[in-house]
């Protein structure tokens, strides 16, 4: 560093160009800042709130960025490392500038230099959009373990899509949940560089061919395609203080223009342009369900041309540094999928080995079976997803062929182990037959996998024991566990930097890149003095985040209440509807008794319903309406909120998590894969109130029963009750509970919309309601109290405050991404 000329070096006979290096003081900040504000952008007004600061902000840290990315992707590329490529159809960034900030050491730096101009750089980053390009927990785990990975140094590449649109903005209208389309791109997304030269070619539709090639040996050929150019953007993911920089790859549909003039030649212009259309509508959008399959065509091109153009991308590269040699391919590579929405890798890969490369069968699928690997994220059976074969059939006929040569092998396999056994066959086979028949995408993945993996412990017992017991018993040493977690330098360090601060003077800062150093804090749970600057820290993020909720809702919370929160998206299995019930039940306390030995709480509930979940939009809409009445009783005024938080996103939660108090995890028992959310909140020094399902299990494992309020019914205890379950007979036994109905179907609170009333009320009286709210009702209740008396005394709840953040070191995404290396990848960190 320091030599201001340009430096030149060679790979594979390319010459290379390496700009001089880039100074990270104040000075040299401001210096590029000023030139990139006043002349790339062209502008002279500075103040804080412009985007154009905001730009010349990103490009600024971005140059610096460039440096260290061009290294890391010259070190790989002159080496044949293993490396891992994670295929993802949901990458949850958020925003982008504080983490680049913080990973390159400059946070002080670039607030000094803005501060010579007037300008604060916490209103800058509310300039950028986040990177929405996700629905909840999975894509915001994908987010995560790129950011440990970098900071790992673990060569791992994310393959993504750009969508045009990311996940919607929902706004709230006399309670009832809108969407408006979120354009996140339209001012342009500066951390992106587009890069044409390693765009690919998909296809789709057309037919098969059979041709006799040079050595007269018959060949199968897919022609007649439809073609659409995919086109890379490439987002830099730096790893914290360590110079290394990874990529995210996101791919963006393009018509390309063989496929203009086709059908220009014919003669039809606006034939052609709606076919360019058509083209480019495939990265349009990210589909907004979060669970339920859609089972919409454009959702499968969605994923074949993510799956297509990224094994194309990473065969083209392994071609250009070892020939078409693909022997020592499976020891170099992996592929991680994330859920089976690219799980068409499978056959995929096989199509591009066996037809465009020219392997043979065995070896092509020797190669396949050793470089995937799957990650499931639920246990709800109805959202494994499946796609019709006539579909597959006409879209990607190949592909679909090599679907049917996978599953007559391995049928062939099931025969041979379990002669005779049909009943065994039909269940296992890779396609559902009964009704119109379909490919079970789950299935797919799992045969054509090394590693298959749930993300906490329970789930991965389940899956093995039920969704995918058959599988288990023939290859029981390819299941296995991997807990989720979520990166601390997000979820703590940058979204928390008043207790960050306090814990790094106890504890020194080593917790930012080793999580485990916060169980050091443990010892201090008691000392007063500590206690007492824990609370004022916690206190300040309250205001904030009081602040945020009266800007929105125009709703005032007093931070001295309990902030008890739900965020996540709005699903029945999460029972949002059980933590209103609880509400209705201490405003019902409040108002009868004045319970005067309850803390003031405020209630905070946010999160997206899919679309077209209608009764997730009723739940939303009660919860409002209830909210009304009770935030507009003067009775109640100082007692109890209900907020609904709206448009819940990365951003948000990042002035939630901070500001909690009580942390609700509160789904049935069997139905959470995980939750990461939990994990968050702990981190920040909330503690939870939740049923033993997902993570809930290892978090409450991990910080001691005493500090973890637990409730409700246990996987074996719903499956014993489902058969005889009466949610009547329960609410007319519970006094509390018959009073809380009461108010709802006689005094209609919450009951604004009648239809919607009676849609909440059929379903906690439902007795085959499939979440069993009404089962868990009283053990809630009583839950909730005690937490109620233990907010009470300040010192117990501190310290009970404390000791979560001190346990929270096993769900940083470092430890996750380490099992995952050691047990699946086994990549070897590059050197500095
Ligand atoms: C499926 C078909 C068509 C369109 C969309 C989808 C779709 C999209 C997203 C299906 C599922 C998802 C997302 C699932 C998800 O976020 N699951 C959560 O994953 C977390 C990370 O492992 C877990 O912590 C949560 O428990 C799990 O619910």
């Amino acid at each position: 560093m320091g030599t201001s000329e340009p430096t030149e070096s060679r790979s594979g006979g390319i010459r290379l160009i390496e700009a001089p290096a880039l100074e990270l003081d104040a000075d040299a900040l401001l210096a590029d800042f000023t030139r990139y504000f006043g002349r790339t952008l062209g502008r002279q007004e500075i103040f804080s709130e412009s985007p154009y600061v905001y730009f010349a902000l990103v490009y600024t840290i971005r140059d610096r960025l460039i440096a260290r990315w061009n290294r890391t992707t010259r070190a790989l590329d002159s080496s044949n490392h293993r490396r891992v490529y994670y295929l993802s159809l949901e990458f949850l960034m958020g925003r982008l500038l504080t983490n680049a900030l913080l990973s390159l050491g400059v946070y002080e730096a670039c607030e000094q230099a803005l501060q010579r101009l007037g300008v604060s750089l916490s209103v800058v980053f509310e300039s950028e959009h986040d990177a929405g390009l996700g629905n909840g927990g999975l894509g915001r785990l994908a987010a995560c373990f790129l950011d440990s990975c970098a900071t790992l140094r673990l060569p791992v590449v994310g393959y993504g899509i750009r969508y045009q649109y990311g996940m919607f903005r929902q706004r709230i209208e006399h309670g009832y949940q809108m969407e408006e389309p979120e354009p996140w791109l339209r001012e342009g997304f500066p951390w992106e560089i587009e890069r044409l030269e390693h765009a690919q070619i998909v296809s789709f539709g057309g037919r098969k061919e059979i041709i006799v090639d040079a050595d007269g040996a018959e060949r199968v050929q897919w022609v007649d395609t439809h073609d659409i150019l995919a086109v890379p953007y490439d987002v830099p993911v730096p790893g914290y203080r360590n110079d290394f920089v990874n990529t995210l790859r996101l791919w963006s549909a393009k018509a390309t223009s063989a496929f203009d003039l086709e059908e220009f030649n014919a003669g039809d212009y606006t034939q052609a342009v709606a076919a360019k259309n058509d083209a480019e509508n495939i990265t349009m959008v990210l589909y907004p369900n979060d669970a339920s399959e859609s089972g919409k065509s454009l959702r499968l091109r969605q994923q074949y041309f993510l799956v297509s153009a990224s094994l194309k991308d990473t065969l083209a590269d392994w071609t250009r540094r070892n020939g078409p040699h693909f022997s020592k391919f499976a020891e170099q590579n992996c592929y991680q999928l994330n859920d089976t929405h690219p799980a068409i890798a499978v056959p995929e890969l096989m199509r591009l080995l066996v037809d465009e490369h020219g392997l043979d069968w065995d070896e092509a699928w020797r190669i396949t079976r050793e470089v995937m690997a799957y990650t499931n994220h639920t246990l709800l059976p109805e959202a494994l997803e499946t796609w019709p074969v006539a579909m597959l059939s006409s879209m990607l006929p190949r592909v679909m062929d090599m679907i049917y040569e996978i599953n007559a092998r391995f049928l062939d396999e099931v025969a041979e182990r379990w002669p005779g056994d049909v009943e065994r066959l039909s269940r296992m086979s890779l396609i559902e037959e009964d009704g119109e028949p379909r490919v079970r995408m789950a299935y797919l993945a799992i045969v054509g996998s090394r590693s298959i993996n749930g993300v906490a412990e329970l789930h991965s017992k389940l899956l093995q024991r039920g969704l995918f017991r058959d599988f288990a018993e023939i290859w029981p040493t390819r299941f296995n566990n991997k807990t989720n977690g979520v990166t601390q330098r997000r979820w703590l360090a940058a979204c928390n930097p008043g207790l960050a601060e306090l814990i790094t003077s106890k504890v020194g800062n080593s917790w930012i890149t080793d999580l485990d150093a916060l169980s050091a804090l443990s010892t201090h749970a008691d000392d007063p003095e500590f206690q007492l600057a824990w609370r004022s820290r916690k206190l300040a993020n309250k205001r904030r985040l009081a602040r945020y909720v009266e800007a929105e809702t125009n709703i005032a919370l007093d931070p001295d209440m309990l902030f008890d929160v739900q965020v996540k998206r709005i699903h029945e299995y999460k029972r949002q509807l059980l933590n209103v019930l609880h509400a209705i039940h201490l405003y019902d306390e409040i108002k009868r008794t004045g319970a005067s030995d309850c803390p003031p709480r405020a209630i905070l509930i946010g999160g997206k319903a899919a679309p077209g979940y209608v009764m997730a939009k009723n739940v939303i809409k009660f919860i409002n309406d209830v909210a009304s009445v009770i935030n507009s009783d003067p009775a109640v005024a100082d007692r109890l909120r209900i907020v609904f938080v709206p448009n819940y996103n990365v951003s948000v939660m990042e002035t939630i998590c901070p500001a909690a108090d009580l942390s609700e995890q509160i789904s049935t028992a069997g139905k959470e894969a995980s939750g990461t959310g939990n994990m968050k909140f702990m981190m920040n020094g909330a503690v939870t109130i939740g049923t033993l399902d997902g993570a809930n299990i290892e978090i409450r494992e991990a910080v001691g029963a005493d500090n973890f309020f637990l409730f409700g019914l246990t996987v074996e205890d719903i499956e014993q009750l489902r058969s005889c379950y009466d949610p009547n007979a329960i609410i007319a036994a519970d006094a509390a509970f018959t009073r809380v109905m009461h108010r709802i179907e006689v005094e209609h609170l919450g009951g604004e919309d009648a239809n919607v009333k009676a849609a909440i009320v059929a379903a906690i009286r439902n007795s085959h309601d499939p979440w069993m709210i009404a089962a868990d009702f009283r053990s809630f209740v009583d839950a909730q109290h005690r937490v109620g008396q233990a907010f009470l005394d300040l010192d117990t709840w501190t310290r009970m405050s404390i000791l979560n953040t001190a346990a929270s070191g096993r769900f940083s995404t470092d430890r996750t991404m380490r099992e995952y290396n050691d047990d699946i990848w086994h990549l070897t960190p590059i050197a500095s």
